[in-house]
């Protein structure tokens, strides 16, 4: 039996059975979080982006420990990039761009040392590791058939960046009609204004698209 857990979340409480809510991290790879990768050649501090790992550790180990379904994604290329619009590619003017050679390889190319999800948060056996060529997390990958067979319902998201692949999979998932919380100090943007609105765009309105709360909240209510 799952026990339904409630959370006094923002903007109001979020209930939630640990058997029916999968934990979804969005791209903690070291594309985005090392320097030489895709968030670097951006234009980006990527050291903003360090300051979650320890939050994010200590929530995957307590939801492993608490049996609950984990999802990681990565923003990935097939080699060829036949997964790569060219208006993906040729977006911006950065350093380098998708599928070019940067100091970890290939940039946000499948196997690539860049595209490895960081050592601290690596996938266990049997956890869901969803490869996602867009910034969301449903666009043509088999998530929502992988949540639909083990009967999830709520998500708990977490990871990198706020507002560009985290809310875009939040908003996808949201219209999928899961109910989604999005854990505030386990996600992170290289921009903190554009993550402090986007933290309150969700919430807004009634939860528009979902609620929004610490990790430790989460953390007590599995305790
Ligand atoms: N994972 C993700 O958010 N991809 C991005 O490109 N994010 C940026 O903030 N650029």
């Amino acid at each position: 039996s799952s026990p339904v857990l409630s959370l006094p979340a923002t903007p109001f409480a979020y209930d939630f059975a640990v058997a029916h809510t999968a934990l979804v991290i969005i791209d903690m790879q070291r594309d985005f979080v090392e320097p030489g990768g895709f968030g670097e050649t951006l234009g980006n501090d990527v050291s903003l982006l360090t300051a979650i790992v320890p939050a994010c550790q200590t929530m995957l180990s307590a939801w492993r420990k608490a049996g609950g379904t984990v999802v990681h994604t990565r923003e990935a290329h097939s080699a060829d990039l036949s997964d790569c619009p060219p208006a993906k590619r040729n977006r911006g003017n950065p350093k380098l761009r998708i599928g070019d050679v940067g100091p970890m390889g290939r940039i946000l190319v499948a196997g690539e040392p860049g595209n490895q999800i960081i050592p601290e948060l690596a996938p266990m056996p049997g956890e869901i590791v969803i490869d996602k060529p867009g910034k969301g997390a449903f666009y043509a990958t088999g998530l929502q058939e992988m949540l639909a067979e083990r009967a999830i319902t709520h998500l708990l998201f977490m990871g990198v960046t706020t507002e560009v692949c985290v809310q875009t999979s939040m908003r996808e998932a949201n219209d999928r009609g899961y109910d989604c919380l999005l854990l505030v100090d386990c996600t992170e943007s290289y921009f903190p204004h554009f993550k402090a609105a986007a933290v309150e765009m969700i919430h807004a309105q009634g939860a528009i698209v979902g609620w929004t709360a610490p990790s430790t909240m989460v953390l007590t209510a599995l305790a």
